[in-house]
């Protein structure tokens, strides 16, 4: 889908005739490199969707993270935030704390710190809310979201229900921010779609009728598709490389409609 993109970009531009934005490779690096270090510096981390046959919705989302200085020494920590398992029997999976050593590796300290909860999250945002001193985290999931305090080397505390905390929706990202000005910090939570796995749409049935040596890519749809959020959405491309007629793709779910995009 990135590529589809980017070509209807750029026929855009021919069109207009816009040849000063047209798009061109690069002559030389760039200034700004980066190394790979996610194993040297020790972070170990892997995500846990859940998914397990069904595709559901938020399986595709998550989850999110940050940097933020946890205890205060000068050097930005990491936190991870991880889903879990659909199934309450399934294998279990946690966030993540890891602690900045200030020589480019860093130590999980996930273990009994009161973040190695399982929660099905989607996004922190950091913030001292209480203006000890330390950073807070508040986390936005699935179930409901969290906040845990900065108790102090690398402890936390959920205090959701004392802090009045009650989003019961599907929070994605949020932010702190004083909006009125009071020296305490706010916070403002982005909300998504209604959702449940008893509700999930179902996929697509893609048909292809009377069409041969196309390959299938599927895609997930974050926007609406046939009225409803967050559908899988599908595309072809030729195996030799061709176009593909997209009169002959048909494209339905249990609603009866769909888009299939032929690249
Ligand atoms: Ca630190
Ligand atoms: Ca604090
Ligand atoms: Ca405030």
């Amino acid at each position: 889908m990135k590529t589809w993109g980017i070509s209807i970009l750029l026929v855009g531009l021919v069109v207009a005739g816009a040849s000063p934005l047209a798009w061109r490779a690069p002559d030389a690096a760039s200034a700004v490199q980066f190394v790979e270090a996610t194993s040297t510096a020790g972070l170990k981390f892997v995500h846990n969707s859940g998914r397990a046959g069904k595709k559901f919705l938020p399986e595709t989302m998550g989850s999110g993270g940050a940097f933020v200085d946890l205890n205060g020494d000068g050097w930005l920590d990491v936190v991870l935030v991880n889903g879990k398992d659909w199934t309450p029997k399934g294998k279990r999976s946690f966030s993540a704390v890891y602690r900045n050593n200030g020589n480019g590796t860093f130590t999980d300290v996930t273990t009994a710190s009161g973040f190695d909860v399982e929660m099905y999250g989607m996004g922190v945002a950091a913030g001292d809310y209480d203006n000890d001193g330390r950073d807070d985290l508040y986390v936005t999931t699935l179930e409901g979201d969290r906040l845990f305090h900065n108790e102090g080397n690398f402890r936390f505390r959920d205090v959701t229900k004392a802090s009045g905390i009650v989003n019961a929706h599907f929070g994605t990202s949020a932010a702190w921010l004083d909006y009125d000005r009071d020296g305490k910090l706010d916070v403002f939570v982005a909300n998504y779609v209604q959702w449940t796995a008893k509700t999930e749409p179902a996929y697509f049935i893609i048909d292809i009728g009377g069409c041969s040596g196309l390959r299938r890519h599927v895609c997930c749809c974050a926007s609406r598709c046939a009225g409803q959020p967050g559908i899988i959405c599908a595309f072809y491309t030729r195996v030799d490389g061709g176009p593909v007629n997209g009169s002959c793709l048909q494209a339905r779910n249990a609603h009866g409609s769909g888009t299939a995009f032929a690249n």
